[in-house]
């Protein structure tokens, strides 16, 4: 008899990301999690060009030992709007800092839109749940092109967007506002969005506490998480005047883990497509209560301590990679 979905199994989650420094973080936290098993990870241009952050994520599966899991490479530009990536933040590379490790296995020759479908197609409905950390366009592009996919999904959980808050714009956030329309066609399916937005992951601070803690770690994988939190540290002090950086990513997937680790609260919310100076603004409608329909939530109140023991248990968990000691 095949076993149903239950709470005690490993959640099965696709990564659709653009590394980017939280999505590191966020590819090490769902790897090292025995409560999340990693189905695909697949990029699409934010960050950084579609080839750079392609190329990080390999570089990341390298510093984490991670094999025997298809990463594709996925859409290269927005569904309408022009390229907007975002140096300031994360450098040149997109995933400044560290040394860049060699990739040690080759991208899964399918297009990311369509490994995302084949996944979510040959898994029992319900049981796979998309985690997007970056612009949505792969994961519209694969709700167009395989409809049946929105209603096996089990629910989306994606870092973007915030209800009072902007850092693209006064009220847009980045992963939102480099593809309004994608973000769009993804909050208007039928599928049960989590929107983990800048109101919870502003709560998410690597201070010194926190990065002292992966440096006690000792291993390649701790090592790496420091050195890319000393940057961005520094990026997110010059443009954004944050006395510590918001590690964005990795929310998105501890509530998959853990939802218990923040609170949310189901609201009705759209994306702004026309607004002068509020295109990609996540509009969210607090007038309780949400209607029957309502498909959407947004997390509001994240259990800092919880968070950060979740990831620093993560990357202790990885340990050290044997092929990070080859390659030393
Ligand atoms: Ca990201």
């Amino acid at each position: 008899m095949p076993l149903s979905p239950n709470e005690s199994s490993p959640r099965k989650i696709i990564l659709d990301c653009d590394p980017g420094h939280d999505d590191a973080v966020a590819l090490l936290l769902a790897h090292g999690n025995p409560g999340i098993e990693l189905l695909a990870v697949t990029t699409v241009v934010g960050n950084q060009t579609l080839e750079k952050v392609t190329r990080n994520a390999l570089s990341v599966a390298a510093v984490a030992g991670i094999t025997g899991v298809p990463f594709a490479a996925g859409c290269s530009r927005p569904l309408v709007r022009p390229i907007e990536i975002a140096p300031d933040i994360h450098g040149d590379s997109g995933l400044d800092g560290p040394d860049l490790r060699k990739p040690t296995f080759e991208l899964d020759p399918r297009h990311a839109v369509d490994l995302i479908i084949d996944t979510v197609m040959a898994h029992e409905p319900g049981t796979v749940t998309l985690v997007p950390t970056a612009g949505l366009t792969n994961i519209a592009m694969a709700a167009r092109k395989e409809p049946r996919i929105v209603e096996r999904v089990r629910e989306v959980v994606l870092m973007g967007g915030g209800y009072h808050v902007g850092n693209w714009s006064a009220v847009a956030e980045f992963n939102i506002k480099i593809d309004p329309e994608a973000a769009h066609i993804v909050f208007n399916e039928s599928w049960p969005v989590v929107m983990v937005g800048l109101d919870l992951t502003h709560q998410a601070l690597a201070t010194p506490d926190v990065v002292e803690r992966f440096a006690a770690i000792g291993t390649g994988p701790a090592k790496f998480v420091v050195e890319l939190m000393d940057f961005f540290a520094a990026t997110y002090k010059d443009a954004q005047g944050f006395d510590h950086p918001p590690v964005h990513d990795p929310c998105a997937v501890a509530y998959v883990i853990d939802a218990t680790v923040m609170t949310t609260k189901r609201v009705p919310v759209d994306i702004e497509l026309t607004g002068t100076h509020t295109l990609g603004m996540t509009v969210a409608d607090f007038r309780a209560p949400a209607p029957e329909d309502c498909n959407t939530s947004v997390a509001v109140e994240l259990d800092r301590e919880r968070f950060w023991d979740l990831v620093v248990d993560a990357v202790k968990n990885i340990g050290e990679p044997s092929s990070e000691v080859s390659a030393a």
